[in-house]
């Protein structure tokens, strides 16, 4: 059995939550902080037998982003004007994974 701890953007834990649930693997959500940026994030705690361990991880790459769209300066435009800006659409998220060996594991 494997131990996945999974950090990922609190935007995205619902969603990911979801997917897992629905495909009967089990979560335990725990709210964390980076230490870096001090912004809050979650760390899910996922247990699943080896063999459903490519699966999983697929589901978090899956589940872990989302893209999002964001005004930027219109520089490089010809004949631009300062205040002008465009919005494009970005990649947001991305998930840290951590996978441990799991010796035994006891249901009371
Ligand atoms: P990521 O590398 O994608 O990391 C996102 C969050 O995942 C981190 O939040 C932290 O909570 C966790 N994490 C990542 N690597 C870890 C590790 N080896 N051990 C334990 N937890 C880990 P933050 O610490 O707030 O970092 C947010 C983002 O800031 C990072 O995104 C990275 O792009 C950047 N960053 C982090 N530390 C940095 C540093 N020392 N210098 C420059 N950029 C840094």
């Amino acid at each position: 059995m494997k131990l996945l701890l999974a950090i990922v953007q609190n935007d995205d834990q619902k969603s990911l939550t979801y997917a897992l649930i629905e495909r009967n693997i089990s979560v335990t959500r725990i709210a964390s902080t980076g230490g870096f940026l001090r912004g809050g994030n979650s760390t899910l705690m996922i247990g699943v037998e080896s063999d459903r361990l490519p699966e999983t991880l697929e589901i978090i790459r899956e589940h872990s982003s989302r893209r999002q769209v964001v005004t930027v300066p219109a520089t490089g435009i010809p004949h631009n004007i300062d205040s002008v800006t465009m919005p494009i659409s970005v990649t947001v998220g991305g998930a840290t994974v951590f996978i441990l060996d799991v010796q035994e594991t006891y249901k009371f």
